[in-house]
């Protein structure tokens, strides 16, 4: 008896010792490498930069980025494309945690979402803050003087533009945001409005541009929506950024309410400021560079090349 169950010990463990070894042998062929070390995996994300992420090729911070090129002799390239891709990008590399450096200003909802921080720029190629401006063609004070009224009073801070942009973020409803974001802050809005405001309106057009770039977004369907509420005709149309200025200076449209002063749009105004109608500023504390994830590990525009990925 005891003899048997030794011999049954004896065969199950063989069988054991010859599963093991297949399986073993399993193992090394389907598994050659050996399983990496969790913290190596960090390693593969390649710190570094092929190109900047530029938007559309009229925007004023394209061209000063084209300085910054220059003055920094800065070796990744300038792609160009929109404000759309480039949040996009932004975007993708950040759930890889990948290094990616963009033309980035504020305001725009890419600080809220995302932790994100300004290059130092010591050779100030994108200058101080600035203020944005509601600007206007020649003769619109006195062919819609309630209009004109409205938009002497308009301007608002981080607070409200950022809650507009945020919906946006959500929706890309951007009326119907300016309509709800309208609704929900009569105060500010009646501020803004001459007394009986529409009483002149009669269905009249007003033709305002734009630029799609998130601040522009919000803040002319914000005018939009309050024009159409007062019963003017009011349609917003996308233009480039050089299309919007000289559209405004041979009279062709009636008003934009994001020009970027003194820096930013400054080429612009040298062409054309003579022949519009600086309203106001709308905003104060403006600000354009080049932006870079909290995580990448570099403060400065200068140690861009250091990390230049071929
Ligand atoms: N921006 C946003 C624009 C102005 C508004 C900074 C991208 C520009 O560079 O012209």
């Amino acid at each position: 008896m005891f003899k048997r169950r030794l011999t049954l010990f004896a065969a199950l463990l063989m069988a054991v010792l010859a599963l093991g070894m297949v399986i073993g042998c399993e193992t090394d062929e389907e598994d050659p490498e050996p399983d990496p070390d969790p913290n190596d995996v960090e390693e593969e994300v390649e710190k570094g930069f092929e190109s900047i992420v530029g938007i559309d090729p009229g925007a004023g911070i394209m061209a000063a980025t084209e300085d910054a090129l220059e003055v920094y002799d800065l070796q990744p390239g300038l792609i160009e494309g929109s404000d759309a891709a480039m949040t996009a990008e932004l975007s993708t590399a950040i759930n890889q945690e990948e290094w990616i450096v963009v033309t980035g200003w504020t305001p725009h909802w890419k600080f809220a979402e995302w932790d994100l921080k300004f290059l130092e720029d010591p050779e100030e190629v994108y200058g101080e803050e600035e203020y944005i401006a509601t600007i206007a063609r020649e003769g619109l004070s006195e062919d819609m003087p309630e209009v004109y009224e409205f938009l002497e009073n308009f301007h608002w801070g981080d607070e409200e533009i950022g809650a507009v942009m945020e919906m946006n973020t959500e929706d890309d409803d951007y009326l119907g945001n300016a309509q709800t974001w309208i609704e929900e802050n009569e105060d500010i809005v009646n501020e803004w409005l001459p007394e009986d405001f529409g009483a002149e309106a009669d269905g009249q057009e007003v033709d305002i541009t734009m630029v799609e770039w998130e601040c522009a977004l919000a803040t002319s369907h914000v005018i939009q929506a309050i024009l159409l509420d007062a019963g003017y005709e009011a349609t917003l149309t996308s233009v480039d950024a050089g299309v919007m200025w000289s559209g405004i200076a041979a009279g062709d449209n009636d008003f934009f309410a994001c020009a970027w002063l003194p820096g930013t749009h400054g080429d612009y105004e040298e062409e054309y400021g003579d022949e519009v109608d600086e309203i106001r500023a709308n905003y104060e504390g403006a600000r354009i560079g080049l932006v870079v994830p909290e995580y990448v590990d570099i403060d400065s525009i200068e140690e861009i090349n250091e990390h230049h990925l071929d």
